[in-house]
């Protein structure tokens, strides 16, 4: 774990030993000093008032968690916090990000217990640790989740505990469609998100959230209409067919081919490369407008889009009612179950020396949008009644800036046989399976003799890297085994995945993710130094060539990088080979703090501007992104 002294996912009770970490830090110091003020009142100190070094565990009456510079990447400087009697409970930031204290437990309404957003610089209550009951209650920042800590609450009487989810609502798998031209209108409609309380007014591509899963077999020409009739306010909008391989007027380009309010226009998608069927894919479609992606998402403009070939026959793999996509995002909710606004804070854009930059309260890096509620399907803690039989799920995360470690309640891995873009060359078994914003898994998960029992889905943290931003810690939905059935289905052992690029020796382009300037004076995220702007190639690629980038992150905070145009092949990933799960094709990539990941790909079929940006929408809309055009 990196050195960090926090490594027990599942909390430290009061009389444990905590390691001391970061010996002589301002933690110490600090909270000695909170404990000498407080021991002036005449309350109880349970931290000793000098001399620093720091304890990690701090507790009293009346308790600070601490965020010190760096606490981003390395954690809560207090991770172990302990409230007894009346105490209270504050937070004070002293990093230069702004954070979350959010419970992992729920209350019965499957609302955070606390869950308090702490601006840099700042000091914020969390009084609702008034009301809680005796026990321990994990927490973690929503922003950066690789930050965990544990709260003790140690008093008599009762109060209020975390309760187990419901999982009373049904999950809704979209409808779907199958047309070789189809038609979607973009409107606004009341979607039930939340189980109880009014219907939640969305944008939406035909009505619902997520938009009806398109199905089309590889290499049939498919041609999708969408119109907008989103109120207005809305803008023009741009739909991006994530993953596939089309021309750059198709590819919903952030500011050019733009499909105004009350206008429509039609995408052509081959489903081909170089002429022959693409590979089996899930692909999903979503707004990309320039600035305002975020906020498009945010609303509701996603759906699933599966591209089939004859490997589901020939291989035998779950079809119909068994194979089931699943869309995560988190969202936050208002009064009357609104979605919150985030983006109403801003940030404002301003430029400097010609480049756009962001000020302001939302702006670098403090602009990641993120949920209390993460829902499946656009349902908040669903189930599934599922028959005793094997099962393909087609995660999908769609967060604008949260990642999710999937994990199974019983610990069985899942299997994974595929990317978003294709199968894997042979099956690999994921007890945890990361995906960040955009990225893709396609899982076989076997029900076989558990009539009867209930298997929860859920995200938690990450255990295979401490120098990322995290997973979230969330429940996410509930299987209900039901009775056994017939099972055709097989548990391939070999896949027939789609041939790899041989890439040159050399690199071709280097693209480096970082953070540049200050939010007071104007800051954004940057690609190779330099903020998006649509009307500058940042790099020419022949068609026909193969070409070998190098993608390096350089900021501290982990980026899902996604590049257009092609399928890709992971040639390395911090110099060695990638692990099993990323040797078949990707369009979009993890990159930790300093991480190098290398891909190629053939620039084939077509010309003209394609992108390379973060799929973290508020850093894309925030700068970092570039055009590649391909050249003749
Ligand atoms: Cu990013």
């Amino acid at each position: 774990m990196g050195g960090r002294a926090f490594t027990d996912r599942m909390g430290m009770g009061p009389a444990r030993t905590v390691q001391r970490r970061r010996t002589g830090r301002l933690a110490g110091w600090l909270a000695g000093a909170v404990g000498l003020a407080l021991a002036a009142g005449g309350a109880l100190v349970a931290a000793p008032p000098s001399p620093p070094p720091a304890a990690a565990s701090v507790g009293g009456t009346s308790v600070t968690i601490l965020i010190e510079r760096g606490d981003a990447t390395q954690g809560f400087s207090t991770p172990t916090v302990t409230v007894a009697g009346d105490g209270t409970l504050s937070v004070t930031n002293l990093d230069t990000y702004d954070h979350t204290v959010t419970s992992v437990a729920l209350d019965s309404a499957g609302v955070p217990l606390f869950d308090v957003k702490v601006l840099h610089g700042t000091t914020m209550a969390i009084p609702a640790v008034d009301g809680l009951a005796s026990g321990t209650y994990e927490f973690y920042c929503r922003f950066h989740p690789n930050m965990r800590g544990t709260l003790v609450v140690d008093r008599a009487g009762g109060g209020t505990t975390g309760v187990e989810p419901a999982y009373d609502q049904s999950l809704v798998v979209p409808s779907v469609l199958t047309g070789s031209h189809l038609r979607l209108r973009m409107r606004e409609a009341h979607v039930r998100v939340l189980p109880t309380g009014p219907r939640t007014p969305m944008w939406t591509y035909a009505g619902t959230w997520p938009g009806p899963t398109i199905r089309r077999p590889a290499g049939r020409d498919t041609r999708v209409t969408f119109i907008n009739d989103l109120p207005r306010g809305a803008g023009a909008m741009s739909v991006h067919l994530h993953g596939d391989h089309h021309a750059a007027k198709d590819d919903g380009q952030p500011t050019r081919f733009l499909i105004q309010r009350g206008r429509s226009r039609t995408y052509h998608y081959p489903l081909t490369y170089g002429g022959e069927p693409e590979p089996s894919s899930f692909f999903w479609y979503h707004d990309h407008r320039m600035d305002h992606t975020a906020r498009n998402n945010w609303r509701g403009l996603q759906g699933m889009f599966v591209v089939k070939d004859a490997d589901g026959r020939t291989l035998r793999l779950p079809t119909g009612a068994r194979d089931v996509p699943l869309m995560v995002a988190d969202r936050s909710f208002n009064e009357g179950n609104r979605l919150a606004n985030p983006f109403a804070a801003g940030p404002q854009m301003v430029h400097r020396h010609g480049e756009m930059r962001f000020t302001g309260e939302h702006a670098p890096p403090n602009d990641a949008t993120t949920g209390t509620h993460v829902l499946v399907n656009g349902r908040y803690l669903p189930h599934l009644d599922v028959s005793a039989t094997r099962y393909r799920l087609r995660l999908l995360n769609a967060s604008s800036a949260s990642a999710y470690t999937f994990a199974l309640s019983d610990g069985r891995p899942l299997i994974q046989i595929g990317t978003g873009n294709g199968l894997l060359p042979r099956p690999v078994a994921r007890p945890e399976l990361l995906l960040g914003p955009a990225q893709r898994a396609d899982v076989l998960v076997d029900f076989h003799g558990e009539e009867g029992t209930r298997v929860a889905l859920r995200s938690v943290p990450r255990t295979d890297s401490t120098a990322g931003t995290g997973s979230r810690t969330a429940p996410l939905m509930q299987f209900r085994v039901q009775g056994a059935a017939r099972d055709p289905s097989l548990l391939p052992t070999r896949l027939p995945t789609p041939e790899l690029v041989r890439a040159p020796r050399r690199v071709t382009k280097t693209w480096r993710f970082d953070l540049t300037g200050d939010p007071r004076t104007g800051s954004a995220w940057t690609i190779n130094g330099r903020a998006f702007d649509p009307d500058r190639v940042d790099h020419r690629a022949r068609l026909g060539t193969v070409e070998r980038w190098r993608l390096r992150n350089t900021s501290d905070v982990t980026h899902y990088v996604h590049i257009h145009a092609e399928q890709w092949r992971t040639l390395s990933r911090d110099g060695r080979r990638p692990p099993p799960w990323e040797r078949g094709l990707e369009d979009t990539w993890k990159l930790d703090p300093g991480e190098v990941v290398e891909v190629a790909a053939r620039f084939t079929d077509y010309t003209g501007a394609f992108m390379i940006h973060c799929h973290m929408l508020d850093h894309e809309d925030h700068g970092m992104m570039a055009r590649f055009d391909v050249v003749p």
